[in-house]
């Protein structure tokens, strides 16, 4: 029997392809000299795609008359259309769950880096200030005392809360419903949960329904000792009025691992000293990169032998209903 074909639109790492290879044709466009006529030859074979940071949206989608599953990588799915391939009858796929303790345990180290000014602080030794200066100077932030607000308290919010507690920090959190068993204190607005904390954690989903979550109104009201930190997607976060709320010091700081238009990052952001900025990196450890990878893999390896995917994203449940 033919080995089902897969679209690889973009770069994987080795061990994905490695775990792909002996089970399916792979079709890698990004290797096409001419992506369009690479595509045109394909359309009908097409039966699954691999996929990380690529826009399948749904003219890409289309294109494939007998595509069945779309295998993420990562938990953040809001590049692919999976309502569009829910009303076709596609399976998305995302790899949730073997990455939550990485991203919480990056989500608190950037979180006391920006509170603390770690970062700003090692730059100081390097740059021979202890020795020719002094010491660097007492950080106004302290993490004692703090209220920590978590928008998306799913799966990486729980394990961010956990360890927040035994910071010693109080949690409330939002989302779109009050969770039956947290005892965390919710908040029915962003804007209330805002309020009530002064340091405010992102981890909800990118996408059209959290765009721009965070702006003018939110930061204004998290304060001037306020700290925001997005660990989750960098469209949640109106960059621009962010940017005004740490010149202005409406808030003390922020420490981002994720950016509307990423890898770009503005250059104003850059400037700025009360931001800490990291390469969106929650979940990149090679253990934790690879148990993604795995993931990937054998949701496609699954799909094809047994007709069952391992981890179906909410808009294409599995069974269908
Ligand atoms: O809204 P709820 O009660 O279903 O809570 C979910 C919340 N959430 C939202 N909150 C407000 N407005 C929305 N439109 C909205 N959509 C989702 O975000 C839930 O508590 C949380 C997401 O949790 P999980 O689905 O368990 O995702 P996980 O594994 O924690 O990853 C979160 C995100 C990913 O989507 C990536 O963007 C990033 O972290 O790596």
């Amino acid at each position: 029997m033919s080995k089902p074909d897969i679209l690889i639109p973009s770069p994987l790492r080795d061990m994905i392809i490695d775990g792909l290879e002996p089970h399916f044709t792979l079709h890698k466009l990004y290797e096409a000299e001419d992506a369009e006529a690479f595509l045109k030859e394909r359309e009908a074979i097409i039966r699954g795609i691999a996929v990380s940071f690529f826009h399948v949206d749904q003219p890409f989608i289309d294109r494939f008359p007998n595509l069945e599953i779309v295998s993420n990588f990562g938990v953040g799915y809001d590049k692919v259309d999976a309502r569009h391939c829910g009303t076709r009858g596609i399976i998305v796929t995302n790899t949730p769950d073997v990455l939550s303790e990485e991203v919480a345990d990056t989500a608190i180290g950037l979180m006391i880096m920006t509170i603390r000014e770690l970062s700003a602080a090692e730059r100081w030794l390097r740059d021979g200030n202890w020795e020719k200066k002094g010491a660097y100077r007492l950080t106004p932030g302290t993490l004692r005392g703090r209220t920590l607000g978590i928008f998306g308290l799913g799966r990486i919010g729980k394990a961010i809360a956990t360890r927040a507690e035994a910071f010693g920090m109080s949690v409330h959190y939002h989302g779109r419903t009050q969770q039956a068993g947290v005892d965390y204190t919710y908040h029915p607005s962003l804007v209330s949960l805002a309020e009530a904390v002064d340091t405010l954690m992102i981890v909800a989903p990118g996408g059209p329904e959290t765009q721009h979550m965070v702006g003018e109104r939110v930061l204004e009201v998290l304060g001037p000792d306020g700290v925001l930190i997005n660990i989750g997607r960098g469209s949640v976060v109106n960059e621009t009025a962010l940017i005004e709320a740490l010149k202005k010091g409406t808030i003390m700081a922020a420490g981002l691992d994720v950016f509307e238009h990423e890898p770009h990052v503005p250059q104003a952001l850059q400037d700025l000293p009360n931001a800490v900025l990291l390469p969106h990196v929650g979940s990149a450890s090679v253990a934790t990169r690879d148990a993604m990878g795995q993931l990937v893999v054998d949701n496609l390896k699954s799909w094809f032998s047994t007709g069952k995917p391992v981890t179906p994203v909410a808009e294409t449940p599995f069974p269908r209903t």
